[in-house]
């Protein structure tokens, strides 16, 4: 054998060892901005405290979350403390300083020897601190049951803050109804990836799936069935609360939609009188889109949509509501632009920020209106940016998490094209549209409609691994993207699935 095969056998435990101890070897995602090592190791123990240094309430709940993380797969106790100072060996410090700097979700990470600091200017910027600290740690740390592992971090400085302020997922909860508990399952997966945004498609032809006091049969009749003539379900505004306090706990805010005037079979088939006939229409549990429309002339129709966006907007803390506007086939272009101009007053009487898909940009849409471009041709979108309103990014081209992998995947469609992992991930939102500059976007959100989506393992599926490319692109400064470069990093992550249990496609682009 060659002397210099035997020198590299030799020397490749050492490499591998410093290669671990060099913090810009992390394997992170989303990229942090800027990461600066040293020779330090900062070692987990049982002796190792979470010392909070920060007066606002939400510090203590953020210590305990952390705590409670590592607890499990390390078995060590991580007593969570309040301290004035900075100087109470192996610790990990969790710290709030006015870093006007590092804006709503920034943070700085600082690791030596018998410290490990995170510092950040609001709350929110500790808790996506907390998502690159599990990184750091060995893939065991995500184990619900006490791992043998080095609980080691490479010292030096991470510096690190999103590109941009919207990075979300949507979940269609109405082709198929998901329970609250895989909703929250959903929020615990995008919140590993910084995702700030969870956009629930609440209504559509085939369900209602939010409890509406004041019209009790959009559930009782709208939320029976689903595609497919299952069961269906949906939330009472109870649960629904539950569901946006479980996200706004991970600092990921709740945007419900209500799809409207098209996609409105299960409000038809739940009130005669919305009906032009005053006949309720059939329930409806097939796929088609596009022959729904309400009644865009009649006063009972604003009535209607006044209820519904007065008690969602009630119930939800976040700015934006939703209100589709996607796909009205059955819908009079003319009428059409009368009732979102009708519809954008309701939503502004309820102090919220309308979001619509951006075919929206037909009528007369205020600046403070937010257009989501969806669909292969652009024009909508440009139109909306033409009236001065920011884009949520989710071409389907690249982000619809119901586009097929390729031609055998099991699951999905493909009116939009294949989607693998290294086409989901390699483009940039900021350049991919001649007419919608950086300047326009607001951020990107990644969609999974579910005609074809029944259970949780499927939803895993569909969005792992394309959704942690799509959280770097919302949070990473792509300047230097590399596909090859990603997938290296992604490349590892399939152990972290694993133990988190994630049913993710092993893609052949990555492994
Ligand atoms: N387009 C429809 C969705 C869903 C989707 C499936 C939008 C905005 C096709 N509207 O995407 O309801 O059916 O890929």
């Amino acid at each position: 054998m060659k002397r210099t095969t035997l020198i590299l056998i030799f020397l490749l435990p050492a490499f591998l060892l410093i290669a671990q101890k060099d913090l810009t070897k992390a394997n992170l995602i989303p990229k942090p901005l800027k990461i600066t090592p040293t020779e330090d190791v900062f070692k987990l123990t049982n002796k190792t405290v979470i010392y909070l240094k920060s007066d606002l309430p939400e510090i203590k709940k953020l210590g305990k979350y952390l705590s409670e993380l590592l607890k499990p797969a390390t078995g060590f106790p991580f007593k969570v403390k309040k301290t004035t100072n900075l100087d109470t060996g192996n610790a990990i410090y969790l710290v709030i300083r006015d870093k006007a700097e590092l804006g709503a979700e920034g943070y700085h990470l600082k690791i030596s020897k018998d410290k490990l600091i995170i510092c950040a200017n609001k709350p929110a910027g500790i808790f996506r601190a907390i998502q690159t600290l599990r990184q750091l740690l060995p893939a065991e740390i995500e184990s619900k049951k006490i791992e043998k592992a080095k609980w080691e971090i490479p010292g030096g400085m991470i510096e690190d803050k999103p590109e941009y302020e919207y990075r979300g997922a949507m979940l269609d909860v109405s082709r198929h109804f998901f329970s609250v508990e895989d909703v929250k399952r959903y929020i615990d997966l995008i919140a590993a990836y910084k995702m700030n945004i969870l956009h629930l498609h609440l209504s559509d032809d085939q369900g209602w799936r939010i409890e509406i006091k004041s019209w009790p049969n959009l559930t009782k009749i709208g939320g029976s069935t689903q595609v497919g003539g299952g069961k269906g379900g949906f939330y009472t505004q109870k649960q629904y609360k539950d569901i946006v306090q479980y996200a706004q706990e991970r600092y990921i805010t709740v945007i419900p939609e209500i799809d409207m005037p098209g996609h409105t079979n299960a409000a038809l088939a739940s009130y005669p009188e919305l009906n032009p006939d005053n006949k309720a229409k059939k329930l409806y549990t097939g796929t088609k889109v596009g022959f729904s429309t309400l009644m865009t002339d009649k006063e009972i129709t604003y009535q209607f949509i006044d209820d519904v966006i007065r008690e969602i907007a009630a119930i939800t803390p976040g700015k934006y509501i939703h209100i589709g506007g996607d796909e009205s086939h059955s819908t009079e272009k003319d009428d059409y632009i009368v009732f979102i101009n009708r519809v954008q007053k309701i939503v502004k009487k309820y102090n919220k920020t309308m979001i619509g898909w951006a075919d929206i940009a037909a009528a007369d849409i205020e600046k403070d209106v937010i257009a989501q471009f969806w669909q292969q041709i652009p024009d909508n979108a440009i139109k909306a940016v033409n009236k001065g309103v920011r884009i949520i990014m989710s071409p389907a081209t690249r982000i619809y998490m119901d586009m097929q992998y390729d031609s055998l995947c099991p699951l999905g469609l493909h009116w939009a094209g294949y989607v693998e992992v290294d086409k989901a991930y390699d483009w940039n939102p900021a350049t991919y549209v001649q007419g919608i500059s950086k300047e326009n976007i607001i951020g990107l959100e990644a969609p999974l409609w579910t005609e074809t989506i029944l259970d949780m393992d499927d939803i895993e599926y569909m969005v792992f691994p394309r959704l942690s490319g799509y959280a770097e692109l919302g949070w990473s400064n792509l300047d230097n993207q590399s596909w090859e470069e990603y997938r290296a990093r992604l490349k590892t992550f399939a152990k972290r699935f694993k133990i988190m249990e994630i049913n993710y496609y092993k893609s052949p682009k990555v492994w």
